[in-house]
């Protein structure tokens, strides 16, 4: 059977932080804790902690601005964190209302009602709570069918939740399979930390999935192939947890955050990825040429491009491989659903792109489209 993404959603929280507000706040931090720590800093016990700058974000990372669920609190020196109201449990949770509104957009996009849905994946690093899983609540939200669960493979969860989803159709358990990737990177981001707090941002992306001969959007991409790639790494790592509560020694804070070793996974991924992506093309009978775009995870700048110098065997240019980094940050699984999600109504009939997503794990996915 042929299978196809049918239509695509995208959730943008309205609230943006650019790299100097952020700066800023971290940079009172740092003078707050040099002041109160003075004694200790002169006598050697304590360390003086060093300001972060706008410039080296953008340098190293490509990233000018990021979009958050809530602004203050984060910028809330005396906070860093955002700030949620507390929901009831007859309430719909934050990160399924913000998938809700990526998916109906995918739906509409599609031609399709939520009733008609008969699964739901909700792929995404940080998941709103243990359980019951998102996606039941937001198959119920939505009206769909059929069965829903929760994925985690970090950032290339959209990737997997398509091939799930892709599987799904193709052996005949679901005719409508919903992809969706709700991202609050923030709640999970240590903002006094100066090596990460610039790096993510949140967003939801939603996906379609359908036998392609249902199709009825105006844009359909068949999915000629998905290739998943896992590898363990330690480089990128959050320890929270329910044994936290457990455990003999109690972690600190700065353990139940992200934490990574940006220039290893930089090192490490790039070869990864850029041979996952080669040999999916391979397998596909695909020259790199052939690839009209690319629509990357979006971590890093320079790694995207070196990704996809390596698959072309040339510099890409930025219509080859477009980059949404800039203003939303990394953020996570919904990143290059995003860059899929903004860059894509100019292809035509024929045309060939190429969804990959890659992260913690580490994990990586490629699903090559092809234009209808
Ligand atoms: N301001 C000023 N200076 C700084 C700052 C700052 N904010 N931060 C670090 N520096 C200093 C460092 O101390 C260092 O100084 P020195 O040379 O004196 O030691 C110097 O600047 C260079 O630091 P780095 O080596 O760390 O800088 P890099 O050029 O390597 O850039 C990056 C850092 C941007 C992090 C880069 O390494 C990178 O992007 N790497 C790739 C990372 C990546 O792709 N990660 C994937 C993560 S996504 C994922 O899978 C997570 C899923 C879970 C989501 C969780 C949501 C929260």
């Amino acid at each position: 059977m042929r299978i196809a993404i049918t239509g695509s959603g995208l959730f943008t929280p309205e609230a943006s932080i650019s790299n100097e507000d952020l700066v800023e706040s971290f940079n009172a931090y740092v003078a707050n804790h040099n002041q109160e720590h003075a004694e200790a800093i002169a006598a050697g016990t304590v360390a003086a902690l060093s300001p972060s700058s706008a410039e080296f974000i953008l340098k190293a990372s490509g990233i000018r601005a990021r979009h958050v669920v809530d602004r203050d609190g984060i910028l809330d020196p005396a906070r860093m964190r955002p700030q949620i109201r507390t929901r009831s449990n007859d309430e719909p949770s934050l990160m399924v209302e913000m998938g809700l509104t990526a998916a109906r957009q995918a739906l509409e996009a599609a031609g399709r009602t939520g009733a008609e849905v008969d699964c739901v994946l909700i792929a995404c690093s940080n998941m709103q709570r243990a359980y019951p899983a998102m996606a039941v609540e937001l198959q119920q939200q939505l009206g769909a069918g059929g069965f829903a669960y929760d994925i985690n493979v970090a950032c290339a969860s959209a990737a997997f939740g398509v091939q799930a989803a892709a599987e799904a159709v193709a052996q005949g358990n679901a005719r409508c399979a919903l992809v969706v990737s709700p991202e609050i990177c923030s709640g999970h981001l240590n903002f006094r930390d100066r090596d990460s707090h610039f790096i993510f941002g949140d967003a939801a992306t939603a996906v379609l999935v359908e036998p392609l001969e249902q199709a009825r959007g105006s844009r359909v991409d068949e999915v000629l192939g998905t290739r998943l790639k896992t590898q363990f790494s330690n480089n990128i790592r959050n320890n929270f947890g329910f044994l936290n509560r457990a455990e003999a020694t109690p972690r600190s804070e700065a353990d139940r955050l992200f934490v990574q070793e940006g220039r290893k996974v930089f090192k490490e991924v790039v070869p990864l990825v850029s041979e996952l992506i080669g040999e999916h093309l391979a397998a596909l009978s695909l020259a790199p040429d052939a690839v009209r775009r690319f629509w990357l995870h979006q971590a890093n700048l320079g790694m995207n491009q070196l990704i996809a110098k390596r698959v072309l065997g040339r510099e890409p240019s930025i219509e080859e491989a477009p980059v949404i980094l800039d203003r939303y940050a990394n953020t996570s699984s919904a990143g290059s659903v995003i860059a899929y999600h903004l860059h894509n109504t100019d292809l035509v009939a024929g045309d060939v792109g190429v969804l990959c997503a890659f992260g913690a794990g580490y994990s990586a996915g490629s699903v090559v489209l092809r234009r209808q």
